[in-house]
């Protein structure tokens, strides 16, 4: 996340009265320590959040597909139980492990330091980091990103972006995910895209299908940019 929106990221953290304040201290402390340690090596970071079903996986898959000939790339996927989601990944030829929370709804920053240098940061690109699916406890939580993305299926309904604000809030990019199912649902993009730069007015926006593919290049270039820009601070 940039300095800004890490300063969102903060105020949102305030704003939720449910959440531990010093578990929270204790993350963002961790989650520099990530932070600095991305600098470091130049690898970009990126937090993919969502609610569960909405696409993480396949689009993880789709991503390693049509880039890891250009960019080393690897993921973390979080889940509250299994390996499923690292097995597909790992299928497409890059590196994946998952981190299995046993019941917990996020990723917190201590559980990504753990296994962080089970991953060649010196020689990876972008390391992805598929949190946990649900729109409520990963908003909360730091990971030392540089990014944080959403992704809003047209399967879930328009209406999501005034309901769980605080991941609109917190992120950086939107991509409206099964844009391939467009023609078949109740979905208003421009709705969706309404409310939700009424709650974050920088938000990026790209419409995908990872089955059609339509957006896929737009998504793959926004990372290229990123990356080049990592590269050259
Ligand atoms: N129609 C359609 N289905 C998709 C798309 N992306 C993923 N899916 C399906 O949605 C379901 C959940 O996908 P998955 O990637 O596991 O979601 P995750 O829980 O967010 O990781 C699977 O059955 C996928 O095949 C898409 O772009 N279009
Ligand atoms: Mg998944």
């Amino acid at each position: 996340m940039s300095v800004e929106k890490s300063t969102k990221a903060a105020r949102g953290n305030v704003q939720c009265e449910n959440t531990n304040i010093h578990l929270l201290k204790a993350n963002d402390y961790v989650a520099e320590i990530i932070r600095s340690k991305m600098k470091e090596t130049k690898t970009l970071l990126i937090n993919v959040t969502s609610s569960a079903g909405s696409g993480k996986t396949t689009l993880m898959q789709k991503t390693a597909e049509k880039l890891k000939d250009k960019l080393n790339l690897a993921v973390m996927v979080g889940d509250l139980e299994t390996e499923r989601d690292a097995d597909r990944i790992r299928q497409t030829g890059i590196f994946a492990l998952q981190i299995v929370t046993g019941g917990i709804c996020h990723l917190e920053a201590q559980m990504v330091h753990q296994i962080l240098d089970q991953f060649d940061l010196e020689n990876l690109d972008v390391l992805f980091i598929e949190n946990v699916g649900n729109l409520v406890c990963p908003s909360s939580f730091d990971l030392g990103e540089d990014y944080r993305i959403t992704l809003m299926a047209t399967t879930e309904g328009d209406d999501k972006p005034k309901k769980y604000p605080k991941m609109f809030l917190t992120s950086d990019l939107m991509l409206v995910s099964k844009a391939d199912l467009l023609p078949y649902l109740p979905f208003s993009v421009d709705a969706v895209v309404k409310d939700a730069r009424e709650i974050n007015h920088e938000l990026e926006v790209i419409q995908i299908s990872s089955l059609s593919e339509e957006g896929i290049d737009t998504w793959c270039d926004w990372i290229l940019e990123k990356v080049k820009e990592k590269k050259s601070i």
